[in-house]
Parts: C-alpha cells; sequence; structure tokens
C-alpha cells in the first residue's frame, strides 16, 4: 500500500498557491506521521510550497495537514484526489477546530494528535479500503513511547542551511502544550491545558538518528517546567549541537536555565512580547509578561549569547498609530536581534475569536488570509488601512540597511571566529533576507 503524506500550501491574494525555491525549516508534521506509520507501508512526502503535486500517481490514500491558512488550498488538492477516486483524511490544527467544515471536503477527518491511534487507523484502512468519517483520541498521548520522525524523508534539501552549519535546522519537539492561556493562541485549545515532557533519552535518540547538527526545538515553551528543561540542557551540552527555540518570558526568573541553554548551544530564542501596554496584555490573558521587565530579559539572553527575537502584535483594542511607531522605536532601542511582527488573528475555537465575533468585529471569512500578514478584523483605535500602512512602515525601518547595521555591531561580540553557534555572514544574510521580503510585504519566516 501507497501513500502520500501532503503538506498543502497558502492561496495567495491572487488565488494562486504561493511557491518558493528554498524553505526555511522542513515540516515536523509530515515526518512525525510518517515515523508513526507502520514500516511496511510505503509513503511519500509532498511539501505543496516546493514540490509539484502529481495527482495521477497510483496511490491509495492521501493524508493531509493544514492549518487555517492553508485550509482552502487543502480543500483543492483534496476535491483533485477524490475526482480520481482516491480517499483523502486529513488531520491537523483547523481539522481538529473545524471538522465539519473539513469533511464537507475530505473522506475522513483525523481530530487531535496522531500518536496511539493513527497506527491503527493505517492498519484498518491497509485491510478494508475503508475509512470512518470522523477520528478522535479518547486521550492525549503521554508521549513516552519513542517515535523517530522519518528524517530519511522529510524535505531537508529543499531547506536553506547556516553557513556554519552542515544540515538546515531540523524541527524536534520535546514538549507538548503550554502552562499558559493567552487568549489569541490555539494551542490550549488543542493540546489541553497540559504540559507533557518526552523522555530526555527519547529526544537525544531523535537527535542522533537526524544525523543534523542544527535543531528548531519547536515546543511552545522550552521551559515550561524548568527542571526538565535544565535535564535537558545539560544533557545537550557534550552534543555541541546548535539550536533555537521558545521561550516564555517567565525565562527571566530562571537565569540559570538561560545560561545553561547558551551553553548547550541555544543561538536564538523567540519571545512572544506581543505589546508593550500592559493593558493590551491583561486584555488577552497575557499579564505574565512585564514590559518592564523586557530589557533586563534580552540583556540576560545577549549576555548568553542567545539572540532575543521578540514577536509582536498589533490589533489589540488600546493599539493605535502612534503605539505602532512608539513599539517599533522601542525595539529598536533594545538589545533585540530580530522582530517579527504579527496582526492579531481570531483562530476559531479561541477565546478572542468568540469576544470578536460577538462584536461584529471580525471582516474577513477567507481563511487564506489568517496568516497574521493580513488585517481581518476592525481595530478600535484606527482602521484597518491605518493599522495595515503603519504597521509595514514601522517594520520596514526596523529593517532598513542603516538598522541592520546598527543590530550587527551592536551584536558584535556574538561573531567570533570558532564560534559554532552563529556566523556574521549567516546574520548579515539573514537581517537582509528580512529587508527584502518586508519590503515585498511578506512573511518573512516560510521561503525563499
Ligand atoms: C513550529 C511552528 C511554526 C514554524 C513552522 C516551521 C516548520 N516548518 O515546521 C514557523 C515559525 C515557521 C511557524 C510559522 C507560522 N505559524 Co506556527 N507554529 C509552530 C508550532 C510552535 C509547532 C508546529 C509543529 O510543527 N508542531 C509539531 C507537529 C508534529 O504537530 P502538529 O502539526 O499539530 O501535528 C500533530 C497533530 O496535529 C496531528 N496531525 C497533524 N496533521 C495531521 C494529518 C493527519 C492525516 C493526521 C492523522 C494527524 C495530523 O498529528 C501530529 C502529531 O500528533 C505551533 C504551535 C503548536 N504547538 O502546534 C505554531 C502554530 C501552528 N503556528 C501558528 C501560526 C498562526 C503561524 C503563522 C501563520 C504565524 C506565526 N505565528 O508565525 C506562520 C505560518 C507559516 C506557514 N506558512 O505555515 C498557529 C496556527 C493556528 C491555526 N489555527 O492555524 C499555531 C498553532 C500557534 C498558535 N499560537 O496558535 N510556525
Ligand atoms: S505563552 Fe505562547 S504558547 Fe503559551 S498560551 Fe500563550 S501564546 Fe500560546
Amino acid at each position: 500500500m501507497k501513500s502520500t503524506f501532503i503538506q498543502p500550501s497558502q492561496l495567495d491574494d491572487n488565488g494562486k498557491p504561493l511557491k518558493y525555491k528554498q524553505l526555511l525549516l522542513p515540516s515536523g508534521t509530515l515526518s512525525l506521521l510518517a515515523g508513526l506509520t507502520p514500516a511496511h507501508i510505503e509513503v511519500e512526502i509532498v511539501n505543496d510550497y516546493i514540490d509539484d503535486i502529481n495527482y495521477d500517481d497510483n496511490v491509495d490514500l492521501i493524508a493531509l495537514t493544514s492549518l487555517t491558512l492553508q485550509a482552502p488550498r487543502a480543500y483543492q488538492i483534496a476535491t483533485e484526489f477524490r475526482k480520481r477516486k482516491v480517499p483523502v483524511i486529513m488531520g491537523g490544527i483547523h481539522a481538529t477546530a473545524l471538522p465539519e467544515e473539513v469533511s464537507q471536503y475530505a473522506d475522513s477527518v483525523f481530530i487531535g494528535e496522531a500518536e496511539g491511534l493513527w497506527e491503527q487507523v493505517v492498519l484498518d484502512f491497509e485491510k478494508t479500503r475503508k475509512l470512518e468519517k470522523m477520528y478522535k483520541p479518547d486521550h492525549y498521548p503521554d508521549l513516552q513511547k519513542l517515535t523517530i520522525p522519518r528524517f530519511d524523508l522529510s524535505e531537508r534539501d529543499k531547506c536553506i542551511k547556516a553557513l556554519n552549519a552542515k544540515s538546515p535546522a531540523i524541527p524536534i519537539a520535546c514538549t507538548r502544550g503550554c502552562p499558559f492561556k493567552c487568549d489569541y493562541c490555539s494551542v490550549t485549545r488543542f493540546f489541553g491545558a497540559t504540559f507533557r515532557t518526552k523522555p530526555i533519552d527519547n529526544i537525544l535518540a531523535e537527535i542522533e538518528a537526524s544525523g543534523a547538527d542544527d535543531f528548531f526545538f519547536i515546543d511552545d515553551n522550552m521551559i515550561g517546567n524548568p527542571k526538565f528543561a535544565e535535564q535537558l540542557f545539560k544533557e545537550l551540552i557534550p552534543l555541541k549541537k546548535r539550536w533555537f527555540t521558545q521561550f516564555s518570558t517567565t525565562a527571566l526568573k530562571h537565569p540559570h536555565l538561560v545560561e545553561l541553554a547558551g551553553e548547550a548551544g541555544c543561538h536564538e530564542v523567540m519571545l512572544g512580547i506581543e505589546s508593550i501596554n500592559p493593558k493590551n496584555l491583561a486584555s488577552v490573558n497575557k499579564k505574565f509578561n512585564n514590559p518592564d521587565d523586557y530589557q533586563e530579559l534580552f540583556k540576560l539572553l545577549k549576555q548568553n549569547k542567545i539572540s532575543p527575537h521578540v514577536m509582536v502584535m498589533f490589533g489589540f483594542d488600546e493599539d493605535d498609530v502612534s503605539l505602532i511607531h512608539k513599539t517599533v522605536d522601542f525595539f529598536m532601542e533594545s538589545e533585540v536581534n530580530f522582530m517579527r511582527i504579527f496582526f492579531l488573528t481570531p483562530f476559531f475555537g479561541t477565546k478572542i475569536y468568540d469576544v470578536l465575533e460577538k462584536e461584529g468585529r471580525i471582516t474577513e471569512r477567507d481563511w487564506s488570509k489568517y496568516d497574521a500578514n493580513h488585517v481581518i478584523i476592525k481595530p478600535k483605535k484606527m482602521t484597518a488601512e491605518e493599522m495595515t500602512e503603519a504597521v509595514w512602515k514601522a517594520y520596514d525601518k526596523f529593517y532598513s540597511a542603516g538598522n541592520v547595521l546598527k543590530r550587527l555591531w551592536k551584536f558584535r561580540s556574538f561573531y567570533s571566529k570558532n564560534d559554532y553557534k552563529g556566523s556574521f555572514l549567516d546574520d548579515v544574510l539573514f537581517q537582509f533576507h528580512f529587508n527584502r521580503s518586508i519590503k515585498k510585504r511578506k512573511d518573512p519566516w516560510s521561503g525563499l
């Protein structure tokens, strides 16, 4: 039996699938699903962002994943295969949030996490050639069982890599879930109010099996369980790998963890800063972010040779044009190496969706626009057009050539010749990649 696992692309503003020449990172989802699939089943991975899809391939089962922004493209792909009588099963965050919608396009919908149930679904399909309309596990998997993703099938040859790394950054998850519940985030809704960790030996086995030297630990909050993080970082030190990940701002409470992360090869941490306005933070249940602490946190990371990569969002009720400019100026003056801006996006199933829906402030139902690069709500203190223009202008200023050079100078202590973690040229190329993408109003973090 042969099965093709597909990562759909996103339809652009002209309704065409976005295509890249190179990806920034391989997908962690499809290689993991392939790793869970019984070994005798032939699997092919196709990433629609970069590969062409062969609809006439002789294949028994199509398995589609999808975030919300990819759903309309996923439906196109499902429709083409179903026209050819190839059964389609679709899972992932969007299918879990809106199974009824998805079931109009796929023969079967897989709700929730795959571990523990997917293996059986495939075996049953192999025997009966039938799929149930919906599958839903009755509990969250405990992640204690070792699964080695099929790194051999992943899109790693089509991804960029750091100049001083042998491989592109390979996604590996050490934990699942997050201890917090921010109102705009899909994570708690999807993974439950749980924070599950994998056995550290299994994580080390995945690292070893990947044969890579560069990693993206795709955890939502790598330090969500400080004891676990401490143990893991200690085990990573002797491996001399380079990696980046995401921390919550509560990292400031754990300076020894930040120090250990730096020693263990962490060169960059993405931080969900969201806003410099405390009222905005309180309005989305993110009071644990304290703007008075931000500078100290950036300094702590920088002292440990970890680049702070901040993520901010606009569209909160206190936001206006002046706050957009003030925020970006704040980060230009800070010890921050990268900044990404997102427009507040009310994903179905989140609390913010319910609030904005009730207030009649959601202006867009085309899921392709749910990519955090489009304004799809009515902001309170400015128009959508004013917010769009102010954000792209401020974003462009942050990545102007002059500001890029200033930042490279600020972070010059990072670029020693023998450091396996970071290279000057990589940062130059990446900063200018951001500069070019933002000028075109494109997400700088998907592909080239
Ligand atoms: C890593 C990550 C990224 C990376 C992706 C890198 C890469 N190539 O993998 C980067 C930083 C580039 C990124 C970008 C974006 N991301 Co992101 N990202 C994540 C993160 C942290 C982990 C995703 C992941 O790989 N998980 C590991 C895999 C194994 O889990 P999974 O895909 O959910 O799959 C499991 C199940 O869903 C199920 N499953 C999935 N598909 C299928 C299919 C079948 C057939 C079956 C049976 C089962 C199944 O089985 C798997 C194993 O249990 C999630 C948060 C999270 N914890 O999910 C956000 C998340 C997915 N991102 C999100 C968003 C919004 C974005 C952006 C739009 C904006 C942004 N925040 O940067 C862009 C979009 C980029 C794009 N074009 O796709 C949202 C999506 C919300 C939604 N409803 O769609 C999430 C959930 C974060 C959030 N806070 O809400 N992201
Ligand atoms: S801290 Fe991050 S991952 Fe956790 S709930 Fe908030 S936004 Fe989501």
